[in-house]
């Protein structure tokens, strides 16, 4: 317990008291729209960061091991270009940070000067991985922050006082629509300053098949992941959904070149949400949108980037060329 005070920043991260009272009020506001919708971000409690690292494990779920072979076969110019200077190394959305070893280990090896400040909006994510490096590097200065992205900006604008190295990985940028991952990069450019690096992770565009089958794995993890989304609507909020009436669905959008993941109701019913007071009704086939993974082209990276006050250093693949890390530097 005393470690974990002195490595998780308290004052800044989210009680858990306002993150019940958002994750209230945006259920409320996605399930009395005519789409109804749940954003993603609510999945990652405990349960759901524990499924989402058996995710990572999963055959079909090839965007870690692709990062993960990315960064090793690039840790020695990653570590070279960002350069040796005391820095703020920032994770957002860290999860179980077991990509992010590569390159921690492969720093400290080298002798860099750094804190590493993990942001996660799991406080067992948080938890958890602070312990672990903590364990395995008890020279490392960790400083972890239980929050979202937007919060998470607020607090890295603050970091002024060293460089600042900030890793976006796993193509979690993909969890937003087109438009919102430019303001959010935007505004992590402001949060920054010139000269800054942030490390960026985009899952690219490949075979249908390839993709499509990470989101529908054989042994239906990523089913019980998104599921669970209704679970910790029953345990926080007081729900009533019966978890047999919804299925998980998710599909291949070519237009928006997305895989967009549903749960759509098996019947026609009604759930009622005692902490909301209210009760919604679902038609048989109706559609819940949990979330969307878009996937890029190296071209649209390289917009994105121009786009929103970065340029690219150089752009990291893996060996199969299915993922890219890509290196931008704050102009
Ligand atoms: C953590 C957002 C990158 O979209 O691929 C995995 C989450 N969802 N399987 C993704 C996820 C279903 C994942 N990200």
């Amino acid at each position: 317990m005393s470690i974990t005070h002195s490595i998780i920043q308290q004052d800044l991260s989210l009680d858990a008291k306002t993150l019940r009272r958002q994750f209230a009020h945006d259920v409320l506001k996605g399930l009395s729209q005519p789409h109804k919708s749940i954003p993603c971000k609510y999945i990652y409690d405990e349960r759901g960061s524990e499924l989402f690292c058996k995710i990572m494990e999963l055959p079909e779920y090839y965007l870690t091991d692709c990062e993960k072979n990315s960064l090793d076969i690039h840790k020695d110019v990653i570590s070279d270009t960002i350069g040796r200077g005391h820095s703020n190394l920032i994770e957002l959305g860290a999860g179980d940070g077991m990509k992010t070893k590569i390159l921690i280990r492969h720093l400290l090896e080298r002798d860099h000067d750094f804190r590493y400040c993990p942001i996660d909006i799991s406080e067992s994510a948080v938890v958890n991985l602070s312990h672990c490096l903590n364990r395995e590097y008890p020279a490392l200065e960790i400083k972890g922050l239980v929050t979202d992205y937007f919060q998470g900006l607020a607090w890295l604008s603050q970091q002024n006082n060293s460089k600042n190295i900030v890793l976006f990985l796993g193509s979690n940028i993909g969890n937003f629509l087109p438009h919102e991952a430019i303001d959010f990069l935007k505004h992590l450019r402001e949060s920054i300053n010139k000269g800054d690096y942030l490390l960026i992770g985009f899952d690219l565009k490949k075979d249908i098949n390839t993709m499509v089958r990470a989101y529908n794995d054989a042994q239906g993890i990523t089913e019980q992941f998104i599921i669970n989304i209704l679970s910790r609507i029953n345990r926080e909020l007081g729900g009533e959904f019966d978890l047999d009436c919804f299925r998980y669905y998710s599909t291949w959008d070519a237009l928006s070149g997305a895989i967009k993941s549903y749960l759509i109701s098996t019947c026609d019913q009604k759930v009622h949400i005692r902490h909301l007071k209210t009760s919604f009704t679902f038609n048989h086939g109706e559609v819940i949108h949990t979330e969307s993974s878009y996937k890029f082209t190296t071209d649209q990276c390289s917009l994105m980037a121009e786009e929103t006050g970065f340029e690219i250093v150089e752009n990291y693949f893996d060996d199969r060329n299915y993922f890219v890390d890509s290196l931008w530097i704050a102009i």
